[in-house]
């Protein structure tokens, strides 16, 4: 019997979670079928590209299902909780909830069903989030708008599904849209999914037409009306219920992670083999060795929140506390038999950044945390969940190269840093090479941009001067579709540029496509800057001069230090100017009179903006009351001898 159990939980360690599928019993194992843990219980996983409006479908779900009551007038989502995902409308981490539903037709009429439904965010920069938490489902929701049809990140997360061999129903969703081109999009997913190599049975996927937002869900393209009950009968009839075997060992994949300030930190995952009740002795196995802990309270899903729960068996998703330090990827297992089940692997970072002490003359002032081994801290307490981060020392003990999937993905990062009270500076996103075959390889991107056809052409030629290979240009609606592969490094700073040259038309996403040899191509900023070479305070006067020479990035009264960067030059050289001056007093009266002048505003610059507008010598500093860009060497003389000491060296030795 021993050496059964054995067999078994080797064969699901081996194969992993995902593999746990009815019809892929280990019959060669010579085991037998695996049963199905609750028939009444389905994990779906809701999977798109960004802002296809997958919260807003699951935020329907939920209130459909009596869940919650939701507000139509309001347009956040109940479900992006966090103040940074509401500011920006988009979701940054996977969130668990559940759906209780009674069937009143069909297999499970009549009897109570549970859904415990996964909402991934759709930015490519998280594209990390969605590849561990797609292990915990066992078919997903691909949501496609009416409009867009498939994206970049729409492959990218289908691709992932195909992997992991998930059922797959598309939802086409948003086809109130005036424009919805909803037979278009079903052959196109179609043809995404032949392009993907998918099973015959994958592309004999079923199809729901939805409006997230509206609260329906239609089998009939014809029918834009009703509710959400066709698609929880769709999942309950099309999505198989979890499998596994309940009579083994316990092994729990830890997939995502919750904190509360009382229970400290919680493992969210999926029971893979056996069950878990609380108070019960386990063991955590980590990449370092085993511990043994406690499993002090098991909670289920049940809505928005969660229950406790005596016992949790074989295919749930549960949350665990009291368990002590643990990392994603680890396996809670049962002391007698620890076995762990393959980690989660998630493809590797694209961008790397430097981060450093903030030592510029003005740091400290408005942080808490100021120190490199705070830093530190935080970034390591950040490695735990965030998987797609990589953090290595720097060339000094008060630099550390940060690793990511975007600009986005470092970016939240820092604000969320800097909202804590952390001070640091940053310097220029550079994207990270690999040698592949001897052969020196950068990452390229896929960019899709959706824009007016009067500005088509400017657009093109921005591409163009980026590196950018235009794939496909076709007409969708009224607008111009375009699809261009191009080097990651020429979508650093691409955002603003292609705004402007398009008069805030461009709708630009990206999503990592493969690595391809180096291009030699250097984007150097057109423009030069103002850089301060004197401390004090931004005097009007002295900004009414520099106005003339290029645009303004700080406000009157501000504090500056020497080697601030306060504005743009509207030439391509970097120049020193004195913002602090401000106009001489005399015991002469002027005999010119006062004339109104108007300040024109300054640019805004934000953390992003910031990121993406720096060069190689330059930095950000990033504190919780403000974002400045400075020159990394501050002192005025001490650059230019540099330069000249570049350019000497670059001019090779004298004969
Ligand atoms: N017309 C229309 N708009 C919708 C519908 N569903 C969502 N939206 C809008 O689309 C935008 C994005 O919706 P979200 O639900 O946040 O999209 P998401 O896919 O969760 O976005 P990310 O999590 O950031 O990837 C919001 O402005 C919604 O109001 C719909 O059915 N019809
Ligand atoms: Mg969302």
């Amino acid at each position: 019997m021993r050496d059964r159990l054995t067999r078994i939980v080797d064969w699901v360690r081996r194969v992993g979670p995902c593999r746990c599928s009815l019809d892929r019993a280990p019959y060669n194992t010579g085991l037998p079928m695996l049963h199905t843990a609750d028939p009444n219980l389905r994990n779906v996983a809701i999977i798109a590209h960004v802002d296809h409006g997958k919260t807003t479908l699951v935020d329907s779900l939920l209130a459909y299902c009596g869940a919650m009551t939701l507000d139509r007038n309001e347009s956040d989502c109940v479900l992006d909780s966090d103040p940074l995902e509401r500011e920006r409308g988009i979701t940054i981490t996977s969130k668990n909830c559940a759906v209780t539903y009674r069937p009143t037709s069909g297999p499970h009429a009549g009897e109570t069903c549970r859904i415990n439904i996964i909402d991934t965010p759709g930015h490519a920069d998280f594209g990390g989030e969605v590849e561990r938490v797609l292990k915990m489902a066992d078919g997903v929701l691909l949501l496609v708008d009416a409009f867009e049809g498939p994206m970049p990140q729409t492959r990218f997360v289908l691709g992932k599904a195909l992997e992991l061999d998930h059922p797959i129903i598309v939802v086409v969703n948003k086809c109130d849209r005036p424009n919805a081109r909803v037979e278009e999009v079903v052959n196109e997913v179609f043809d995404l999914l032949v392009a993907l190599s998918a099973s015959d049975e994958r592309l004999d996927f079923q199809t729901i037409y939805a409006s997230g937002r509206d609260g329906w869900t239609s089998l009939d393209d014809e029918v834009q009306d009703g509710d959400m009950k066709p698609l929880l009968d769709t999942i309950m009839d099309h999505l198989p219920a979890p499998v596994g075997y309940a009579d083994v060992p316990l092994q729990m994949l830890i997939a995502s992670q919750d904190y509360s300030p009382y229970a400290g930190r919680i493992a969210i995952g999926r029971i893979v083999a056996g069950a878990l009740s609380a108070g019960q002795a386990v063991t955590v196995c980590q990449e370092g060795g085993n511990r043994t802990a406690r499993a002090q309270k098991v909670f289920r899903f049940k809505d928005l929140g969660r229950v406790p729960a005596e016992l949790v068996s074989v295919g749930d998703l549960c949350a665990v506390e009291g368990i002590g330090e643990f990392e994603i990827g680890d396996t809670i297992a049962c002391p007698e038999q620890p076995n762990a089940i393959a980690r989660i692997a998630v493809d590797e970072p694209t961008l790397h950044m430097l981060f450093r002490i903030n030592d510029s003359p003005n740091g400290g002032r408005s942080g808490t945390f100021v120190t490199s081994r705070q830093i530190d801290d935080r970034l390591q307490r950040e490695l735990r969940s965030n998987l797609a981060l990589r953090v290595e020392p720097g060339e000094t003990a008060d630099e550390f190269r940060v690793s990511g999937r975007g600009l986005l993905h470092l970016g939240i990062l820092l604000e969320n840093m800097r909202r804590e009270g952390y001070e640091l500076t940053v310097g220029r996103p550079q994207v990270i090479e690999k040698d592949i075959d001897d052969v020196r390889c950068e990452p390229i991107e896929m960019l899709t941009i959706d824009v007016d056809e009067a500005h088509v052409g400017a657009a093109m030629e921005l591409l163009g001067t980026r590196g950018g290979e235009v794939q496909q240009l076709e007409q969708r609606g009224d607008r111009m579709h375009i699809e261009c592969e191009m080097p990651a490094r020429g979508l650093i700073g691409l955002r603003s540029h292609m705004l402007t040259a398009t008069g805030g038309e461009a709708v630009m996403y990206h999503c990592f496509q493969r690595y391809a040899p180096v291009r030699s191509m250097a984007f150097r900023r057109s423009n030069g800057v103002l850089v301060a070479t004197a401390d004090g305070t931004a005097k009007t006067y002295s900004m009414l001069n520099l106005s003339q020479r290029g645009v303004l990035f700080v406000e009157p009264q501000e504090v500056i230090y020497a080697g601030q960067i306060v504005g743009e030059n509207s030439r391509d050289n970097d120049l020193g100017v004195n913002i602090v001056k401000g106009k001489a007093f005399s015991n002469v009266r002027e005999s010119t009179k006062e004339a109104t002048v108007v300040l024109k505003a300054s640019r805004n610059i934000n953390l992003e903006a910031g990121l993406e507008y720096i060069q190689d010598d330059e930095l950000v500093e990033i504190t919780p009351d403000a974002i400045r860009l400075r020159k990394r060497v501050l002192s005025e003389t001490q650059r230019k001898k540099d330069a000249r000491d570049q350019r000497i060296a670059a001019a090779g030795p004298r004969h």
